[in-house]
């Protein structure tokens, strides 16, 4: 009798063979597929040899190869590749049938895909995978979702090869409809992009006004990564402060700074801008690296305009730790703002959003892993309907006592010319959501003044709106009171 497999998986580059990899060595067995065909036996008879994989050279010898219901999942290139392998698959297909995309797909597209399976007869899962390589061999953080009914054929394997948390808990759970694992994945995408962005300003302060050596950045981080910073990012940013090139030289020096990016980051700031989600930090972050990639402007604009010479004469012992309680409080605001954006997103697209479940998924195995995400779990175990991260008792706190130290580091980097636009944008922002008034009177005047957009009244019942004729020359007719 020919052998048959628990799961099937197209796209064995990178994510896809550490991923089998990580199922083979559970149990499970894997039958795989790829477009380049060669890399099947490549990969069966290298990394794959002696192991229980059936290398596939077709889709549909991958799906006869199935054991009922069969499981397909894409780890390729998000885009076209996706929808062009759906249309492959979905031939070979009985009713019941799963295709599942664990790649970083737009969750947008994930919704229209979800509903034309499932418009088919079959079931359809978009899951993120979060951990690079090493996650994907090891234990990855995965957020699935889609179609429900498909989620007890595949939760034994994806919980197997997830990463688990101290008490074996795995980094793994049902996260809603269509495309809720993939929003998840892609918020958490975003907030890695502020976790980095936060870390390379106090990177620069401690750099540029400090005057600090690789060696001694080295020291800092590794510190931090034993308190309250403790989190992966902490913990590779030290390691890449000791790391030296052939020459001895600290190699991040070498690394051109021009930052790359594939698109979730700026996928979730155009998410909040489409719900209407004050996302500063994650925002500043996607803006920052389009900034660092105008290479050549930079350098022709710093030969012409001049700024500080950054000049440090005060504590440095007190400002590095100042520097601490800044990115502390930054990543406060920016979970507090991608918490804000998953609220919203639940309303609108009808999802049932497990938010301390979302911590914990991120808790292990994945790239913003840190023991901050215990405290956000606690936080919604203790309220599941808190309406902000920020009115949690826990977190208000801890952002008051970081805010003297943090206030310090943005006054020093802008003083000195250092641009920290996360650190310092996610203080604004805890200072506007703090604020009782705004000067969005004034605004609502303005645009009253030009536009006869009208404006609400402190003294009359919300939802009356009333116009002036500022200038004597306006008319009564106003324009169409409305928010878009
Ligand atoms: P890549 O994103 O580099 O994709 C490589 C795979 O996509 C190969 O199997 C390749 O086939 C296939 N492919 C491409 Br490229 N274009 C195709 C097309 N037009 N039609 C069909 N197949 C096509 O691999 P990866 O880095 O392993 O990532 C896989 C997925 O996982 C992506 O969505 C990625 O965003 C996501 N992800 C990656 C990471 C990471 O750390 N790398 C982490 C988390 C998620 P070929 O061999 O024939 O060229």
């Amino acid at each position: 009798m020919t052998k048959s497999a628990d799961i099937g998986l197209i796209g064995l580059a990178v994510m896809g063979e550490n991923l089998v990899l990580n199922m083979e060595s559970k149990g499970f067995t894997v039958a795989v597929y790829n477009r380049t065909v060669e890399k099947v036996d490549k990969f069966i008879h290298g990394r794959g040899a002696g192991k229980n994989f059936i290398g596939a050279h077709s889709i549909e010898e991958l799906v006869a190869s199935l054991e009922r219901p069969r499981k397909v999942m894409l780890l390729v290139k998000a885009g076209q590749a996706v929808d062009d392998f759906i249309e492959q698959i979905i031939p070979h297909l009985e009713p019941g049938d799963i295709i599942i995309d664990g790649g970083n797909s737009y969750f947008v597209d994930t919704i229209r895909r979800a509903k034309y399976v499932e418009s088919k007869g079959f079931l359809y899962i978009g899951t993120g995978v979060s951990g690079g390589e090493i996650g994907a061999l090891h234990g990855p953080s995965m957020m699935p979702g889609g179609s429900v009914e498909a989620w007890p054929a595949v939760k034994n394997i994806f919980q197997s090869i997830a990463a688990k948390v101290d008490d074996g808990t795995p980094c793994c759970d049902w996260v809603g409809s269509d495309g809720a694992g993939h929003f998840v994945k892609m918020v958490h995408n975003g907030i890695e992009y502020g976790d980095m962005q936060i870390i390379g300003e106090a990177y620069q302060v401690m750099r540029d006004l400090l005057g600090m050596s690789a060696d001694e950045m080295h020291e800092v981080f590794k510190k931090w990564n034993t308190e309250e910073l403790d989190s992966y990012l902490i913990e590779i940013t030290a390691d890449i402060m000791a790391y030296k090139d052939e020459d001895g030289k600290p190699m991040v020096d070498k690394i051109l700074d021009t930052a790359g990016q594939k698109g979730t980051g700026k996928w979730t700031g155009t998410a909040a801008l489409d719900l209407g989600i004050p996302l500063t930090l994650i925002g500043e972050s996607v803006f920052a690296r389009f900034l660092s990639a105008q290479k050549d402007m930079r350098v022709e604009a710093s030969k012409v305009i001049s700024g500080p010479k950054p000049t440090f004469t005060g504590d440095k012992v007190q400002l590095l730790d100042d520097l601490k309680m800044a990115l502390y409080g930054a990543k406060i605001i920016s979970y507090a703002q991608g918490y804000n954006l998953f609220m919203a997103a639940a309303k609108e697209y009808d999802w049932k959003l497990n938010y301390g479940d979302i911590a914990l998924m991120w808790r292990g195995g994945c790239i913003i892993r840190s023991a901050f995400l215990g405290d956000i779990k606690k936080a919604f175990d203790t309220n599941p309907e808190l309406p902000h991260l920020l009115l949690d008792g826990f977190f208000k706190q801890k952002v008051e006592g970081a805010q003297d130290g943090w206030r310090r580091v943005c006054a020093a980097a802008l003083i000195n010319g250092i641009p920290a636009p996360a650190l310092t944008s996610a203080l604004c922002y805890l200072d506007g959501f703090r604020s009782e008034w705004l000067p969005a009177n004034l605004l609502q005047a303005q645009r009253d003044y030009f536009g006869a957009h009208t404006y609400e009244r402190i003294d009359k019942p919300r939802g009356q709106f009333f116009h002036t004729n500022w200038t004597g020359e306006g008319g009564d007719t106003v324009s169409t009171a409305y928010n878009s």
